[in-house]
This record gives structure tokens, C-alpha cells and sequence, in this order.
């Protein structure tokens, strides 16, 4: 799943995308690099990024959708917790709506996800964006991570959402310590696939990758880190990966594959 922020704050490609044109070259690049779904965002998560109206939201991700739609039949995700963004960005041509509060943030989260038929990515998250990484706190951040994921499934096939439909994110980074938390839950992601949902893993640039390096580098240097990190959940058997860097991720991944498929034809 390749990323697209179209916003001028998100925390690895705030800015880069927020002019039309610019967002619309990078989905063809994203496309022809090999990524299977594209993921479009108009509202960072980021702490202390500026919250977004909903009208802004739905400015900045319908146009690029329908873009995208109108040259390329890839599955497009849209990453809202906004029942109406998610509903206009399904009008445009979106199949899933990726939603970092696990359809918690509006009343009716639930009922216009069981309505519009689509699919559904539910996120963890401890507490809200602005304030989740003051002072998460876990007992077990797996065994919590994976209860709140079933349950969250639980509550969106009970509003009417096929089950078939839902995929689980352990969200990475969101209200967790960046070594304390995201290495246990990176380390017991098996545990989550367990479930029997599909999991959509994002891990691409993230602040921990920075943390295990040393030196705290920027985001758009942690590319070694993300593919590692990518990799380990393949091999956990998550579904897919949501990433920046498109090109780089995929040859991993057909480098892991091929040397996978010599070991299993190996007499
Ligand atoms: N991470 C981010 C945003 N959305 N959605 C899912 N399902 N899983 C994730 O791990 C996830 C997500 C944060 O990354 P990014 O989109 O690059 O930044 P920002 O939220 O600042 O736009």
C-alpha cells in the first residue's frame, strides 16, 4: 500500500503532495513502482499536527481520487476518521476506509461503514492524536493491542460490516513508546494475525526506526529500518504493508518471495 499525504503537515511527506498535480504524479509513480493499493490522507496524525475541517479534508482527497480513478483501476484507500470524507471519497471511486480510531471518532462511524459496503481498516490507537504519546501505558501491549482489535471487529460486524470486509492495524507509533511498545507489539505481531483478519502493517519511516539507529534520523532517512521492519511483519504473515517508498519496498519483498519459493521447491 503505497502512502499519499496530501497535507502540509504529515510528518515524513507533509508538503511534498498538497499541490494537485504534484499528488497526481506521485500516485502514477506509486503505480508503475508496483504498489497494489494506493492509501490517500488529507488530515495528518501526527502530535500537534493543525486539525482539519472536514470540507478542507474532502477539498484536498476527492479530487485525487477521482484523478486517480479516472486512469487506473488499483484499489484506493482513504485514510479519515470523518464519516463524511469516508463517504465522499467512496462516491469518487475509494474501496477502503482506512480509519486510525477503529471507527470510534464519530457516533455513526460504524453505521456509514456498514452502510457504504466497504472495506474497513481498524486501527489501534491509546488516546487521541494530539495528546497519544504524553505517557502510553500497557500491562501486555500485545495481549491489549490484539483484545482491542477483536473487540473493535466485534462492534463493526455487529453494526452490519461483512466480515470479510475488515482488516486490523496494530497501529505503530500511535500511543505507544517508541521502544518500549512498538518492539514487543512488532515482535508478537503473529499474535494479531492470529485473529484470522487480514493486517495492514504500518511501519514506514516511524519514529522508533530512528530510535533503534542511534541517532534519531529524519524520516526520509530511515529507509533500511522500514524495509526492515516491513519484512519481519511479512514473515509474522501480515497482508500488507503500508509504505512510502513504493520501488524499494516491492523489491524486498520479491527478493523474500523468490528466495521463500527456492526454499519450499527445495527436495
Ligand atoms: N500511520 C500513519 C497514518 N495512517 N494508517 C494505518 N492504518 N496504519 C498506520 O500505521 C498509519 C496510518 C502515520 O504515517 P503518515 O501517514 O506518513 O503520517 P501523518 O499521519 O502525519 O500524515
Amino acid at each position: 500500500m503505497g502512502v499519499i499525504n496530501v497535507t502540509p503537515d504529515s510528518f515524513s511527506d507533509g508538503g511534498r503532495f498538497a499541490d494537485p498535480a504534484a499528488a497526481l504524479a506521485q500516485a502514477r509513480r506509486l503505480i508503475a513502482d508496483g504498489a497494489d493499493m494506493l492509501d490517500i490522507g488529507g488530515e495528518s496524525t501526527r502530535p500537534g499536527a493543525a486539525l482539519v475541517s472536514q470540507d478542507d479534508e474532502i477539498a484536498r482527497v476527492v479530487p485525487l481520487i477521482r484523478a486517480i480513478r479516472a486512469e487506473s483501476s488499483l484499489p484506493i484507500s482513504v485514510d479519515t476518521m470523518k464519516p463524511a470524507v469516508a463517504r465522499a471519497a467512496f462516491v469518487a471511486g475509494a474501496t477502503l476506509w482506512n480509519d486510525v480510531t477503529a471507527l470510534r471518532h464519530a457516533p455513526d462511524s460504524l453505521a456509514v461503514a456498514a452502510e457504504l459496503g466497504c472495506g474497513v481498516a481498524l486501527m489501534h490507537m491509546q488516546g487521541e492524536p494530539g495528546t497519544m504519546q504524553a505517557e502510553p501505558r500497557y500491562n501486555d501491549v500485545v495481549a491489549e493491542v490484539a483484545d482491542f482489535l477483536a473487540a473493535r471487529a466485534e462492534a463493526a460486524m455487529a453494526a452490519g460490516v461483512a466480515r470479510e470486509r475488515i482488516w486490523l492495524d496494530p497501529g505503530i507509533g500511535f500511543g505507544k513508546h517508541m521502544l518500549d511498545h512498538n518492539l514487543p507489539l512488532l515482535a508478537g505481531l503473529d499474535r494479531i494475525v492470529g485473529l484470522g483478519f487480514p493486517v495492514l502493517l504500518g511501519v514506514s519511516r516511524k519514529s522508533f526506526i530512528g530510535a533503534v539507529d542511534g541517532g534519531g534520523r529524519a524520516g526520509d532517512q530511515r529507509l533500511g529500518g522500514s524495509i526492515a521492519a516491513a519484512l519481519s511483519g511479512v514473515a509474522a504473515g501480515v497482508a500488507a504493508v503500508r509504505v512510502h517508498d513504493v520501488r524499494e519496498t516491492v523489491q524486498a519483498l520479491r527478493v523474500w518471495d523468490a528466495i521463500a519459493q527456492a526454499r519450499s521447491s527445495d527436495p
